[in-house]
């Protein structure tokens, strides 16, 4: 699918300001208004050896996804749906969706001054909504990581509307997504270039002072076919949850948990 000509001024103009602090993601950003799902774009693009670093980037996107087979709602210009491509080691890969987390959250406020956290494994929520999710696809060559942050208040669905928050409505002022995206995009280059110099220590650190909130929660999950509830106590060194059951500890790598 080919980009539209010209990144809006939106855009173009905070993301040159911010040029010599956005690394990998200085080169190329390709810009669509209207899009199926970034994340397939980039994926295809990556499939034909495009280079780590390339930013897609729509104003709406029709089948926004999020994990698991389910939906990002993507109204028209009411958010920020970007897609990068990446091509981590193997073990930055692991840890690749918190360090996300960790740089959405702090390109947020660095950009706007809201103050939000992380929820494992890959939600940013303030006030018990959810303000951005992240979705990390990825193939043995190459990670698609794609970032979709609610900025304006937007129709949405009413299944999303009960659990949705935007940065304008939790702020009460207009906001520039241009400012959220570069600032988003600087901290992604310097956590996922951290992640390789010092094998994810660091990130696990900063995630767990970004979800301060959450840890203590207690946390549902099924598996073979039962309900299981615990207690969210940390992550481990590998990003897993640590969910205490009982006297019991039980690390939870992947799956679903839902935050009672
Ligand atoms: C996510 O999935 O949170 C990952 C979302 C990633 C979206 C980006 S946008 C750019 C790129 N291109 C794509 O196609 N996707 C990525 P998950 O944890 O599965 O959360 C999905 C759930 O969040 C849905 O089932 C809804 O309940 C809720 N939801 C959907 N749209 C939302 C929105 N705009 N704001 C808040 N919650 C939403």
């Amino acid at each position: 699918m080919t980009p539209d000509p010209i990144l809006p001024e939106e855009f173009a103009g905070p993301l040159a300001m911010a040029r010599e602090r956005l690394g990998i993601f200085t080169h190329r950003v390709l810009w669509y208004s209207d899009v199926g799902s970034t994340n397939d774009i980039a994926g295809t693009l990556a499939d034909q050896d495009s280079a780590e670093g390339l930013v897609v980037l729509a104003d709406r996107q029709t089948a926004g996804r999020g994990r698991l087979g389910r939906s990002w709602a993507s109204p028209s210009g009411a958010g920020i749906y970007v897609s990068v491509i990446l091509r981590p080691s193997a073990a930055a890969a692991r840890l690749l969706t918190l360090a996300a987390g960790v740089a959405v959250t702090d390109g947020i406020a660095s950009a706007t001054g809201l103050s939000a956290h992380v929820k494992w494994p890959n939600d940013v929520h303030v006030g018990g909504r959810k303000l951005a999710g992240v979705l990390a696809e990825g193939t043995a060559t190459h990670v698609v990581l794609g970032i979709g942050i609610n900025v304006q208040p937007a129709a949405y669905p009413p299944d999303v509307a009960a659990r949705a928050t935007s940065i304008e409505a939790e702020l009460g002022r207009p906001v520039e997504r241009g400012l959220v995206l570069a600032e988003c995009l600087a901290a992604l280059d310097s956590r996922y270039r951290e992640l390789h110099e010092t094998r994810g220590e660091t990130i696990v650190e900063s995630w767990r002072m970004r979800a301060a909130p959450m840890l203590g929660r207690r946390v549902e999950w099924e598996s073979a076919g039962e309900r299981h509830t615990g207690l969210a106590e940390n992550i481990d060194e590998d990003g897993a949850l640590i969910v205490k059951v009982g006297s019991e500890r039980l690390r939870i790598r992947s799956g679903e948990v839902r935050w009672l």
